[in-house]
């Protein structure tokens, strides 16, 4: 019989008895560098490749659930009907961890900018399996919290931790082995950019967009190809903080993934003129001498990848840009409009 997630839960977790009256945690978001992008099991978010990501520092979600009469759920402290997309998505998630006589109260706060194009989709599961693993007294181990924030969203696994994570794909029909890893080291220089050029909701979800791709473009089957090349140099590159070879290495894996996006059909075309402006600058200023990389996600937005040393001269060029440096304490925003 197919593994389904409740049969997954049912192996990691312990028990289903709240530990304490409520618990309180808080994940980063990620970004990353050599994408996933398309899965081998759609119910247990399984990928066809693995990812390698950097987390966001103070960029994420905090989330705070506590034991009720009945249920409720709050995000920047508004009431949520049961009958909206994110009630319903997060309570589905939820109800494969606890008693169905458990009530649950939930509140949930992003630090993530509004309408920067950032998804909170990955820092809002990882922080749920972390505030849930608190409020059960589950003392799960960073690997079997992975793999539980995976159920929720695929590159929630990946936010379970701060810093550089690799996401090993797996092979077991399960998916117990398919969970992140961190790369236990920093790189304090490092720096991300966040460009948000447009504030829409994107048409088409991430979930639905790989399963077109997958099934509608002839270039997909490339692409475990290039994560097999690209995703070694990305770790290799981490190890040696690399900028050079992480930043062009990154830039062309997420060219490649928007290659196989756009050739689906229909096409699912995430850039906006501006986002081609961006792009085009980016060249310019490289061709100037400045060391500076881009990376983009299902969506208009253009992230930069740099060194401190550039960020002077980067924020002279983009007035607008957000800079996080992943690695202060739990991360800063060192200038956000
Ligand atoms: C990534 N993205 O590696 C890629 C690059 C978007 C583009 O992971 O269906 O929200 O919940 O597993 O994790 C966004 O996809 O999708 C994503 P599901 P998820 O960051």
């Amino acid at each position: 019989m197919k593994t389904d997630p409740a049969s997954v839960v049912q192996r990691l977790i312990p028990h289903r008895t709240p530990a304490q009256e409520q618990a309180t945690a808080y994940a980063p978001s990620n970004i990353a560098l050599s994408k996933y992008w398309g899965k081998r099991d759609e119910a247990l978010k399984l990928p066809l490749t693995g990812s390698l990501s950097v987390s966001l520092g103070a960029l994420g979600t905090h989330m705070k659930i506590q034991a009720a009469e009945e249920d409720h759920f709050a995000l920047y402290g508004k009431p949520q009907t049961p009958d909206s997309p994110a009630y319903k998505r997060l309570f589905a998630f939820i109800d494969l961890f606890r008693d169905p006589m458990t009530c649950l109260h939930i509140e949930s706060h992003n630090t993530i900018p509004m309408g920067a194009g950032l998804a909170s989709s990955a820092s809002a599961f990882a922080a749920a399996v972390l505030a849930l693993n608190e409020l059960y007294g589950w003392a799960l181990d960073l690997q079997s919290l992975s793999i539980l924030a995976r159920l929720g969203s695929g590159s929630a696994c990946r936010s379970i931790a701060h810093g550089f994570m690799e996401w090993l794909p797996g092979e077991q029909e399960d998916g117990l082995d398919s969970f992140a890893i961190p790369l236990t080291l920093d790189w304090p220089e490092f720096r991300i950019g966040i460009l948000t050029l447009s504030e829409t909701e994107k048409a088409i979800g991430s979930g639905e967009g790989m399963l077109r791709t997958l099934q509608t473009s002839t270039l997909y089957k490339s692409w475990p190809d290039q994560v097999a090349r690209d995703l070694p140099r990305i770790r290799e590159a981490v190890q040696n903080r690399d900028l050079v070879q992480l930043g062009e290495t990154a830039e062309q894996n997420a060219l490649s993934m928007h290659a196989t996006m756009i050739s689906a059909w229909p096409p699912l075309l995430y850039w906006q003129p501006k986002s081609i402006q961006v792009l085009h600058k980016i060249h310019a200023l490289r061709s100037q001498g400045l060391s500076v990389y881009a990376t983009m996600d299902a969506g208009p937005n253009v992230k930069l990848l740099f060194n401190r040393d550039q960020q002077q001269d980067l924020t002279a060029h983009f007035p607008a840009l957000t800079i996080i440096d992943p690695f202060a304490g739990a991360g800063d925003v060192l200038n956000h409009e």
